[in-house]
């Protein structure tokens, strides 16, 4: 039996799997494991990446076009799919298609480097992603910092002495904006080589329960506890900007906007001792080396875009941003957006959204206004709507309203794999391939690494449906009107600019993604060919972060820009923040290993065992409701109202309810046997879409105010 050596493309670790597939006729996955060679994963999976083979072999994925006639879906043929999508769509242009891109697409290398195609062909305004339910604030802070929202520093796991994370789980997540496989190796490691891990999460979770120290803030306040490690360091004496200093700009605007945030001041709204701050504002500064890290409890919040800026502005001040066991910025073989001349400055708000004014943010609208887009009337109002690998029905906020504002649409059409919450309101649904089905590189996660790699994959699995790659440009052929789509030609002329883009030849003999990632490879740093990283199944290891500043830079300074306008103009928010009352219950979210956001859920041996859909409260807090463990509650929203399953345990702190996301299943018209038997509820019904993170408008998704009661 062959063994396929191939790069997990469901999450950003990236992990090499090894897959057995047995021979013959029916080609089945017979084993999936670690690939203990891999030069990055060094062996690990996790429970997800084992049953890679499962989401291949699960019968309720979608293998056919379906087209829905009469209010049912009915299987077709892809010519009656793209014909039904041309006259459905006939006379929509323009702002009047909106399209929502999710985010199965960035591990996708057919969607990460077609989807543009499609955008472009569309020219609409109305461009929705899960980034603006995830890390925009992030992108939005380190653009305005360092000039490009691809320039995101990311810890150097490997080498430093000490970590604080903020609002991120890696050991369940497996790391974000952070690509490491086998985090709690890595984690491990730095306790083992005498370093320290400091977690800050309103939750003891698995990560904190590794640290050494777990600070269980108030959900919301991670902004006001960085200004006042900010403001401890001045005070104190400890800001050294380390080798940096004749590269950064805005230090003493840091130092005046910090005057106020004392530990002191912070303390109430953080809910920490102003003692304990302090501490680690003096631990940060004296470790040899240090890293700061926000992750989704950090940017999904009220205060996203001011929180990451104050990570960066922290490694910054302790001397720690760009040098070994920092925070640094990787070199990816491919695509690195952040090398190269001819660099502009970031830019944002350079066009608003029609109903709510809301900003662009990297060319897109926040998602929490998508249903305002559509139930509003008037020029420009959103009739048709593209999702591609995207569930915005379970992943954004007020979802149920989202939902109503999907069946009033003209035209829908989904690229996706599954008849799922959101693809059931489609007229269209034109599959995908399983990931097994498709070659694969890590284009957009390896920017985030925490080492130098990059790892090709060849498809383990033939398959009869088109790739994705072919798909949209067929369907970005059928939207512009043509009646007849020659791919190979389309294709040619997407490899022509592409050239002119990278500053290199069309690469010969190929076509598709594999093309463009050639052609992305001559244009990358390493002298590297496609050749050279089929002849390495286990990866080619590029080595640790080198530092590359100043020229990873592209502000219009040249420097990195500690106190840009675009965050400084929001800390008068959070200085309210200071003086106001916070709600007696808040709630946030939490990610599961055995989970992907809203799609794995049909997979059986990921949901098997206890109900993990459950609302976690503190014991004071189930005493003073009146809920019992194993009851139930009610909780209460702005938007809406859910019965969950309750489960009392000291790891929440109290005032906080933790509810996770991406279920919600069994709803009618759906395809998943599974998914209904482990239903679930859908919390992002509870989200309020009015409550945004003021700088970028992305959702508020952890420390939404409710009423809890028992059921
Ligand atoms: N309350 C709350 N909400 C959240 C979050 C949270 O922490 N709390 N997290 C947010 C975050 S970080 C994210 S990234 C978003 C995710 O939000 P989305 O990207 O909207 O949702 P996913 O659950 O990832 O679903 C992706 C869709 O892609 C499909 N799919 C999977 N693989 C493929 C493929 O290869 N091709 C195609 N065409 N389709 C595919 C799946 O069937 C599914 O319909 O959710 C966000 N929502
Ligand atoms: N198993 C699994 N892995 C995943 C995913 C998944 O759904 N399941 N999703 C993937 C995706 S798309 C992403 S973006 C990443 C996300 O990766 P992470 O950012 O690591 O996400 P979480 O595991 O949700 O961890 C977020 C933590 O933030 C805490 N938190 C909530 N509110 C606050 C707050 O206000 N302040 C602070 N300091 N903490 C807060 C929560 O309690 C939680 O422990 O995970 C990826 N990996
Ligand atoms: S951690 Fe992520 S990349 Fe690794 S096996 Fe699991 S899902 Fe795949
Ligand atoms: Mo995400």
């Amino acid at each position: 039996m062959p063994t396929h050596h191939v790069t997990c493309p469901l999450c950003e670790a990236t992990c090499g799997l090894a897959i057995t597939v047995s021979d013959g006729e029916k080609r089945e996955v017979t084993s999936v494991r670690g690939d203990a060679r891999d030069v990055f994963s060094g062996g690990y999976l996790c429970p997800k990446g084992a049953s890679i083979g499962a989401v291949h072999a699960d019968p309720d994925r979608l293998r056919t076009p379906l087209v829905k006639r009469d209010g049912r879906f009915a299987e077709a043929s892809w010519e009656e799919a793209y014909a039904a999508i041309a006259a459905g769509m006939a006379g929509l242009r323009g702002d009047a298609v909106a399209v929502y891109l999710g985010n199965p697409g960035v591990h996708n290398l057919s969607t990460a480097l077609y989807g543009r195609v499609l955008l472009k062909a569309l020219g609409t305004k109305n461009i929705y992603t899960a980034s603006s339910v995830d890390q925009a604030p992030k992108q939005f802070a380190a653009g305005h910092m360092f000039g490009d929202p691809m320039t995101v520093a990311v810890p150097d796991l490997d080498r430093t002495d000490f970590l604080l994370l903020l609002g991120a789980n890696p050991l369940v997540s497996n790391g974000s904006l952070m690509t490491a496989p086998d985090v709690r190796g890595r984690l491990r490691a730095i306790r083992a080589r005498g370093g320290r891990i400091v977690v800050v999460d309103p939750m003891r979770s698995r990560t904190a329960e590794l640290a050494d120290e777990h600070l269980a803030i108030r959900p919301g306040g991670d902004a006001l506890l960085l200004f006042a490690l900010v403001h401890v360091l001045f005070a104190d004496g400890l800001a050294d900007l380390g080798g940096l200093a004749d590269v950064v700009a805005g230090v003493d605007e840091v130092r005046a906007l910090a005057a106020d945030f004392t530990p002191e001041a912070v303390a109430p709204a953080t809910g920490l001792p102003a003692e304990a701050i302090r501490r680690l504002a003096h631990e940060l500064a004296a470790a040899p080396s240090a890293a700061v890290y926000g992750r989704i409890g950090t940017t999904t919040q009220r205060f996203g875009s001011l929180a990451s800026w104050l990570v960066d502005v922290l490694n910054t001040l302790t001397g720690n941003l760009d040098r070994p066991g920092g925070a640094m910025f990787p070199l990816a073989a491919a695509g690195q957006a952040n090398s190269g001349p001819g660099r502009k400055p970031f830019r944002h708000g350079r066009w608003r959204s029609r109903v709510r004014g809301l900003p662009e943010v990297m060319g897109e609208l926040p998602a929490a206004t998508l249903a305002d887009e559509i139930a509003t009337p008037g020029d420009g109002q959103v009739r048709a709507l593209i999702t591609l690998a995207g569930n915005p029905c379970v992943s954004t906020p007020n979802a149920d309203r989202l939902a109503e504002a999907l069946r009033g649409l003209d035209f829908m059409v989904s690229v996706d794999v599954y008849l799922n919450e959101t693809t059931r309101h489609a007229d269209v649904i034109l599959p995908g391939t399983s990931p097994l089905e498709r070659a694969h590189y890590d284009i957009a996660l390896y920017q985030f690494a925490v080492r130098n790699v990059a790892n090709w994959s060849d498809a383990v699995l033939a398959t009869d449906v088109p790739q994705e790659w072919e798909t949209l440009l067929r369907l970005t052929a059928a939207l512009t009107g043509q009646s007849t789509a020659d791919i190979d030609a389309m294709d040619t002329f997407v490899a022509e600019q592409s050239a002119a883009r990278f500053g290199v030849p069309v690469a010969e003999n190929l076509r598709g993604p594999e093309r463009l990632l050639a052609m992305l490879l001559a244009a990358g740093p390493y002298d590297l060919t496609l050749d050279d990283l089929r002849a390495q199944p286990h990866g080619v290891d590029l080595g640790p972060l080198a530092p590359r500043l100043p020229g990873a830079l592209s502000t219009a300074s040249g420097k990195v820009e500690l106190a840009p306008p675009a965050l400084t103009a929001d800390v008068p928010r959070l200085v309210a923040e200071l003086a106001a009352a916070p709600a007696e219950m808040v709630l946030i979210g939490r990610r599961n290993l055995r989970s992907n956001n809203s799609w794995m859920h049909n997979i059986a041996p990921l949901v098997g065992g206890q109900n993990r859909c459950t609302a976690l409260v503190h014991p004071l807090d189930a005493q003073r409701l009146d809920l019992a463990d194993g009851g139930a509650c009610v909780v209460r929203s702005r938007t809406g109202k859910l019965t969950v399953p309750v489960e009392v345990t000291d790891a929440v702190r109290p005032g906080v309810i933790s509810i996770p996301h991406g279920w919600g299943h069994g709803l009618p018209d759906t395809r998943g046997s599974v998914a209904a038997d482990h239903a679930g509820v859908n919390s992002n019904v509870l989200a309020d879409e009015q409550l945004v993170d003021a700088p970028t408008g992305t959702a508020v998704l952890n420390g939404i105010p409710v009423e809890v009661t028992r059921a």
